[in-house]
């Protein structure tokens, strides 16, 4: 009988992923790039927050957005509505980006003149978690109206981000989303995860969101001459 050869697709697969996540990695470093690589559900406010974001940030720095989306350009029509280069990267059916999809992005991202990168994933709480992207931080958004048991759910996207962005705040006083219940859940699984809670309707916490984000671009930068 023929010898059974057993083959991990998933361990290859990721670990040729992560080779290439790390040249992107070390590329951006010389140059003093930050990259957000920022996951969340279909419709948790992945856009919104991008969008209200460069309204608060694009005087300070010069960003770039990367879209991911399997299907249609709405949301980097919407960023480049507000005067902030997008490149979309259409997946045409894959539930996650990968490290060779935002390779093929930042070929098309005008580099010098860019101090950061926002990488919009697809919505998706499972496949994205496992896919580095090059990226220097990982944060996610839960909107209130998907629930406080997310977490327990899905906890793999909980445990590898940096941020947490509770979306959608105004929803909470007409919801039974338990804020406390599920800031411990998430602290048990990363107890140093930042965690923000926002509205991109009302804007509230954005200035917070903000200011975490601000530090972790001038992080990457290159440190001021003279
Ligand atoms: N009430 C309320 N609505 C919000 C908030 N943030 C976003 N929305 C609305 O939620 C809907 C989805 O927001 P998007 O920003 O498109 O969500 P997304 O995560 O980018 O969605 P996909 O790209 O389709 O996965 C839109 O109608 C937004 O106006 C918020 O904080 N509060
Ligand atoms: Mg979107």
């Amino acid at each position: 009988m023929d010898e059974i050869r057993l083959i991990n697709i998933k361990e290859s697969i990721l670990a040729d992923n992560q080779g290439l996540a790390e040249l992107i990695r070390t590329d951006l470093h010389s140059r003093g790039i930050f990259m957000l690589n920022l996951m969340a559900s279909p419709g948790a406010g992945k856009t919104s927050l991008i969008i209200e974001t460069l309204r608060r940030m694009k005087d300070e720095y010069s960003f770039s957005v990367i879209e991911g989306d399997i299907e249609s350009q709405v949301d980097s029509e919407k960023v480049a509505k507000e005067g902030v280069s997008a490149v979309q990267l259409r997946t045409g059916g894959a539930c996650h980006l990968d490290a060779s999809m935002v390779k093929a992005g930042l070929d098309n991202v005008e580099l010098d003149a860019v101090d950061a990168v926002i990488i919009e994933n697809i919505g998706n709480l499972v496949c994205p978690a496992d896919f580095d992207l090059g990226e220097n931080r990982k944060a996610m958004i839960l909107s209130v109206p998907e629930g406080d048991d997310k977490v327990l759910k899905y906890p793999l996207m909980f445990s590898v981000c940096h941020a947490l962005v509770i979306n959608k705040i105004d929803y909470l006083e007409i919801s039974n989303f338990n804020l406390e219940a599920l800031e411990a859940r998430v602290r048990s699984l990363n107890p140093d995860i930042c965690i923000f809670k926002t509205s991109c309707t009302t804007g509230e916490g954005l200035d917070e969101w903000c200011s975490w984000l601000r530090k972790e671009i001038e992080r990457a930068a290159p440190p001021a001459v003279g």
